[in-house]
């Protein structure tokens, strides 16, 4: 698209938005600041470099076009590219799965910090920051209980894998001078009923007890709740009533992941709940489709009301964006793409709401002009915006990426068998 095209269109949006007291300069510099964690299991359906196996526990990738990252290099490589299609400056959200193991079986409770190193030193040159994840799903001892397992044995590793993880974290923190922010997701369940939804419950807040005690400075950490996982369908231990309870009593950061909600609940509503009561969010921004699917995130109500919420609720400055989906049924490169920019965009068109009008409305007890305004927002020129954001981070505009995504893919991803 001509330059020239898009700095007049952004010009006359900015004017329109001016009217009904939107600065749209402002809000672009508001998105420059966001930062957006990648997740690094996009570009290889969640496998990692410890077993090379597919993934199981709870969760699932479908389809097979080709291009999956197969090695560290690879993931690497993609992420790097991945940067050069999005604006502004983002973090890498890596899983223990991917560590640097050097061609070594590393069992879950030995990973160290020296695994991490050579990630550490990548996302230094490459101007990332890092966050992480313990892995307790694709293990032998994964089985449906991990932390919340009364097998002491099976429990043990699995606190022992997670504190280790907790130091990682903390390391990669400490080397990057901001903290990282650790989740933790276990897949614990039943595929039928169990007798037992308090023991296993007690039992995982216990553990995690245990594993927040430790004091590490440089790093935070979340937990993470779902609805259900695959083959574990009638319980999960970790479900939202209980980190709501555990994050609200603990000061712990809550992660709420946009697909593991009934498929009616409105999740936009939890936001302003959530921050009344938990220090911070950790977002895992997906689109669950019939079920927690993690098809790619799009610009869809859900997400666009998710992000409203979320500034109407001041609170993009108490939560971490991330993204969790992991679609290989497509160029999983293009996937990645679509996810972040749809994120951004969402999180642009809740900073360009004409807020203050709208509340001036909502005092005045003026319900007809609040709704009115509300129905006219949906159409401003909001794509004008969008446009001119990337433009000026310079990156490709529009559709323009299409075209630099299938080049990668002659290029790299095609080669790859
Ligand atoms: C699973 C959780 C979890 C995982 C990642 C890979 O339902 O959403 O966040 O997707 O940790
Ligand atoms: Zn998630």
């Amino acid at each position: 698209m001509k330059e020239s095209t898009i700095l007049k269109a952004y010009e006359l949006a900015k004017e329109r938005y001016a009217a009904i007291g939107v600065d749209t300069d402002k809000a672009i510099a508001d998105l420059e600041k966001q930062q957006i964690s990648l997740h690094c299991w996009q570009t290889d359906d969640v496998v990692g470099f410890e077993r090379n196996e597919a993934l199981s526990g709870g969760i699932q990738t479908t389809g097979n076009y080709p291009g999956r990252a197969r090695n560290i290099d690879e993931v690497r490589r993609d992420i790097e590219f991945v940067k050069t299609l999005i604006a502004g400056n983002h973090r890498l959200n890596l899983h223990e799965i991917y560590g640097d193991f050097g061609g070594k079986f590393v069992d879950r409770n030995e990973v160290d910090v020296e695994h991490f190193q050579s990630w550490i030193d990548w996302a230094r040159a490459n101007n990332m920051k890092l966050d992480f994840n313990s892995t307790s799903f694709s293990h032998p001892k994964s089985g449906d209980l991990t932390l919340s397992n009364p097998d002491n044995g099976i429990r043990t590793f699995w606190i022992e894998h997670t504190k280790r993880c907790r130091r990682i974290a903390d390391a990669m923190g400490k080397a990057q001078g901001d903290p990282c922010i650790m989740n933790i997701w276990v897949h614990d369940g039943s595929k039928d009923q169990t007798m037992y939804r308090k023991r296993y419950r007690e039992i995982l807040a216990e553990s995690l007890d245990d594993i927040l005690s430790e004091e590490l400075p440089y790093m935070k950490s979340c937990v993470e709740a779902k609805l259900f996982g695959i083959g574990l369908e009638s319980y999960t231990v970790g479900s939202m009533d209980f980190y709501e309870g555990y994050c609200a009593t603990r000061n712990v950061i809550y992660t709420l992941d946009t697909g593991h909600y009934e498929q009616t609940e409105n999740v936009a509503d939890k936001v302003a709940s959530l921050l009344l009561f938990v220090p911070e969010l950790m977002l895992h921004v997906s689109r669950p489709v019939r079920w927690d699917s993690d098809h790619v995130t799009i610009m869809n109500d859900q997400t666009l009301d998710f992000f409203k919420e979320l500034v109407r609720a001041d609170g993009l400055d108490r939560a971490h964006v991330g993204l969790d989906y992991f679609d290989a049924s497509i160029n999983r490169i293009g996937a990645y793409i679509i996810g972040t920019r749809a994120t951004q965009k969402c999180i642009l068109s809740a900073l360009l709401e004409p807020l203050a009008l709208l509340r001036k409305y909502e005092d005045g007890g003026q319900g007809f002009e609040r709704l009115a305004l509300l129905e006219e927002a949906k159409s401003l020129p909001f794509g004008a915006v969008f446009d001119y954001f990337n433009l000026k981070n310079g990156v490709p505009v529009g559709e323009e990426y299409i075209a630099a995504i299938q080049q990668y893919e002659k290029d790299v991803t095609g080669k790859r068998m």
